[in-house]
């Protein structure tokens, strides 16, 4: 029995998203807006375009193109720069663990991510080799909840969206599972992310059994 595994890569994986926020605060000092940790959740699985968009809402701020192409630019050089010293240690805890079950069990593995940047990330971090398919922000065109990043996956891994379980931090993200029918776990707060079929706070949370049920059913 093989299962498609689709994995989101920030708030999932790992923890990208103190970084997106410092690079997009120093954007947003720039343009004297103010831009908090709380407003940062908005930006969770929203792509880099979106993303800046929001910024520019929140501060009331109308901006060429020209100067929004700009601000994208140095937002993304700021980014990596901080993903420069990235290592394995990064990986979120019990991610480790459940690749590999997955692995031995021989489920498919894909990742779904909405970020430009996500294979530099995984080699980096060292699981890029866990991933039989990489699906991201180079490969869409729809963003979540659109579901099109998950079909990818599941398309090119050749198993059925009934077939497949995404694992999300955003409400986005789930929106997009669900769409595509497949089973969407979500990994946070249950306020939050209650559209999912399950819901844990992280992957320390999921066992070999919760992992045996998804692929059996
Ligand atoms: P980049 P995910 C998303 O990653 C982040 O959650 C979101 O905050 C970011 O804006 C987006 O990637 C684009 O990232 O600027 O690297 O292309 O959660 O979909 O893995
Ligand atoms: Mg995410």
């Amino acid at each position: 029995n093989r299962k498609a595994f689709v994995f989101d890569l920030d708030g999932v994986i790992v923890d990208t998203a103190k970084y997106h926020f410092l690079a997009w605060q120093k954007i947003a000092q720039a343009l004297h807006i103010n831009f908090t940790h709380e407003d940062n959740e908005l930006l969770k699985g929203v792509s880099r375009i979106r993303s800046l968009d929001i910024i520019l809402e929140l501060g009331n701020v109308q901006a060429s193109q020209e100067d929004k192409d700009k601000w994208l630019i140095q937002k993304n050089e700021d980014y990596l720069s901080y993903l420069v010293d990235m290592d394995a240690s990064e990986i979120l805890p019990g991610v480790f663990k459940t690749l590999q079950l997955l692995k031995d069990k021989n489920q498919g593995i894909a990742l779904g991510s909405a970020s430009k940047n996500a294979r530099p990330i995984l080699e980096k971090t060292g699981i890029l080799s866990y991933f039989d398919v990489i699906v991201d922000g180079n490969d869409v065109t729809n963003a979540k909840p659109d579901p099109e990043v998950f079909l990818k996956a599941a398309q090119l891994l050749n198993i059925d969206p009934k077939n497949a379980i995404v694992f999300e931090d955003s409400v986005a993200g789930i929106q997009a599972a669900n769409r595509a029918e497949m089973v969407s776990v979500g990994i946070g707060e249950k306020t939050v992310l209650h559209e999912a079929d399950y819901i844990f706070n992280d992957f320390t949370e999921i066992d070999q059994s919760f992992i045996e049920k998804l692929i059996s059913q």
